[in-house]
């Protein structure tokens, strides 16, 4: 009894000299990621990075005092349900800050929620170049645009396979795959390439033969398809089934490896612009894919986006000298500059959208490859 006593009394003693005895402060992130609804196939790898990401800041001792925990929520693909999520991390869970969603479609309906309320948002996977950062000045993004992606990707394209004419087809029924569309008419009529024919189809579609067949009749050099994965995946397999061997460049609704799983063999040879070179040799994408592995994630480009997305906030509570509240975190976003990240030096722009270097990439084997 007395031995206990004399140990408590120690333990207390040594507790207040090293200030171990203060309670760590957590700051809590409200994760708004599609998991079900067409965009499920995005959210499912975006958990993982969240998760990964959480771990690998809290062990590793950068954030002292601070505890980084994430609260994931459904936002189901749609604007309904991204608006009540948000309500909920605002109001009752009391975020510090808001990962998400997965669309620009729901982040138009959601992301003025957290602005009115002066919650920091980072969209880690919207691409619609309007309508999201534009919103305010508490919210930002780690994904590039549709834009930022394209526009250095035709480029390359265009050296690689010297096209002339274009063709387009895209989703008529939401801000991403339209906003895709606006980006590559305007980057190919700027480039002197001819747009030759332009059909439309909407997510619930699951037969885009007489769209196929129109196009293919006006003879393109490329197909352009601003689409989500499910839709890219029965567009890409239609037209192989009709005998269309027209090269596919897809805008960033292409880059989930269910893409590839669902369209089979006709993903072959499609080119997709990419946010990530996942065969960076930079050690610090190397330490990310090692740690990925040891976790059992084979890791696409949203669940990288997303891993960014903690450092980001991560970073800024660090420049902020350890101070996890929503005007922090805001503020150090602003810092946030070179920061060393798998998708290569991030830092935010002056007008709240990222910036690091884009890739492209192609299906090869069954798998995305970078085009070096
Ligand atoms: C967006 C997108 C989607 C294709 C992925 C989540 O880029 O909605 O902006």
């Amino acid at each position: 009894m007395r031995f206990a006593r004399s140990i408590g009394v120690l333990v207390a003693a040594a507790l207040a000299a090293t200030g171990t005895a203060r309670a760590e402060q957590v700051v809590k992130i409200g994760v708004a990621i599609s998991l079900t609804g067409p965009a499920a196939v995005y959210g499912a790898t975006q958990k993982a990075g969240v998760l990964a990401a959480v771990d690998h800041v809290n062990k590793s001792g950068m954030l002292k005092g601070v505890k980084l925990e994430a609260v994931i929520e459904d936002d189901a693909s749609t604007k309904e349900q991204g608006i009540a999520v948000f309500q909920r991390f605002i109001n009752k869970d009391k975020v510090a800050a808001i990962i998400g969603p997965t669309l620009s479609n729901t982040a138009t309906a959601a992301d003025p929620l957290a602005q009115a309320a002066k919650v920091p948002v980072v969209a880690v996977s919207n691409t619609a170049p309007k309508g999201i950062t534009d919103i305010g000045d508490y919210i930002w993004r780690v994904s590039l645009t549709e834009f930022q992606v394209i526009v250095p990707a035709l480029q390359r394209m265009q050296a690689k396979l010297g096209f002339k004419t274009a063709a387009l087809l895209y989703g008529n029924d939401d801000a991403f795959t339209q906003a895709g569309y606006a980006v590559m008419k305007a980057s190919l009529e700027h480039t002197g390439i001819k747009i030759v024919g332009t059909q439309t189809f909407a997510k619930p579609d699951r037969d885009y033969n007489a769209q196929i067949t129109a196009l293919k009749a006006l003879h393109p050099d490329i197909l352009m398809v601003s689409a989500l994965a499910e839709n890219a995946a029965g567009i890409v397999a239609q037209a192989r089934q009709l005998g269309w061997n027209v090269p596919i460049w897809g805008g960033n609704g292409f880059n989930a490896p269910a893409f590839i799983k669902n369209a089979g063999p006709a993903a072959e040879g499609v080119y997709v612009g990419t946010a990530w070179n996942k065969v960076s040799p930079d050690k610090v994408n190397q330490d990310y894919l090692a740690e990925m592995k040891a976790r059992g994630v084979d890791p696409d480009q949203f669940c990288t986006q997303a891993y960014v997305g903690v450092l980001a906030i991560a970073d800024a509570i660090k420049l902020e000298g350890g101070k996890g509240t929503r005007e922090a975190i805001k503020a150090g976003f602003a810092k946030v500059k070179d920061l060393p990240t798998p998708l290569g030096l991030f830092s935010f722009l002056p007008n709240r959208d990222g910036s690091h270097p884009p890739s492209l990439q192609q299906v090869q084997g069954g798998k995305f490859q970078i085009v070096q």
